[in-house]
């Protein structure tokens, strides 16, 4: 089994989606990110372990090869396609929460960002949890916040950001929300993120994980 956790956490650091993929050449006709993770959970690993044990580790290999100038930007595209390939099979394990009855979580990644599968898993475990999700996509600014929030009454906002540059927009972000709607509750993760800053710019809580998140929420609602 560790094999196939390997390879599929190589998969995912090379950028080769599934079986017909042409791309890298050197994988021509091996199998994909796609076709692995359907392996790996047909074969009973939990899909937390597939998630921490293969694909945020290959995830944190790509980012390490960027940094050091060993690959650029369309290798870390392809390698985020990947992790979105097997991402796919974790899909029906993190919704088959409750009914979703919970209340509704707005989430967003923050304006001039286009990271977004860190975005995406808390979106899938916040559901899992119990939530009606709106998804506002990635780059999303104030204004569009603000406006789902009118939209949707009592929801929760989410904001994610990746880089040290875009962070620094969730401020104008949490202002807005809190002016027009003062009892939004925010959250607020991503990678560069730290509780000081979350603490700093006004939001309600920081979770470095999706996890914490789905914690935070259910104690909300309960
Ligand atoms: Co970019 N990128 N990227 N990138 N990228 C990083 C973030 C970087 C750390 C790589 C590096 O240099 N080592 C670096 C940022 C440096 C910094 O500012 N500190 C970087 C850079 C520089 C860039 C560009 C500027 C590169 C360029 O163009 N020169 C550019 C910016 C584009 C833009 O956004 N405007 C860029 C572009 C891209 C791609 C488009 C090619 C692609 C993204 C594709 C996509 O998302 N669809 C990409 C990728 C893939 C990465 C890395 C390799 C992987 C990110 C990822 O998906 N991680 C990343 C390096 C790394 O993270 N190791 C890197 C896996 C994911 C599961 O983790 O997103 O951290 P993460 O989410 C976690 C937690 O953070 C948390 O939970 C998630 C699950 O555990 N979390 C929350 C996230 N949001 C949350 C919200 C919450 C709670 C928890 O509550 C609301």
């Amino acid at each position: 089994m560790d094999t196939l956790l390997t390879k599929l956490g190589e998969a995912v650091e090379a950028g080769k989606v599934d079986k017909n993929s042409p791309y890298p050449p050197q994988m021509k006709g091996q199998d994909g990110a796609d076709e692995l993770a359907g392996q790996v959970l047909a074969n009973g690993v939990a899909p937390t372990a597939l998630l921490t044990e293969a694909l945020v580790p290959a995830m944190d290999r790509v980012g390490q090869k960027f940094s050091e100038n060993k690959i650029f930007v369309p290798q870390m595209l392809m390698s985020a396609k990947a992790m979105g390939a097997a991402m796919q099979h974790l899909k029906p394990f993190f919704q088959s929460g409750d009914v979703k009855t919970k209340g509704t979580f707005i989430i967003g990644t923050v304006k001039g960002d286009l990271h977004d599968i860190g975005k995406n898993l808390v979106a899938m475990m916040v559901e899992g949890g119990g939530w009606t999700i709106i998804d506002l996509g990635v780059d999303v600014n104030e204004d569009t916040f603000s406006q789902a929030v009118s939209e949707n009454p009592g929801a929760v906002v989410g904001l994610s950001a990746l880089l040290t540059t875009t962070m620094a927009n969730m401020e104008a972000i949490v202002k807005k929300i809190k002016e027009t709607h003062p009892d939004t509750t925010i959250l607020v993760g991503g990678a560069p993120l730290t509780d000081d800053f979350r603490s700093k710019i006004g939001a309600d809580f920081y979770s470095p994980d999706p996890r914490g998140a789905v914690e935070y929420l259910k104690e909300l609602a309960a």
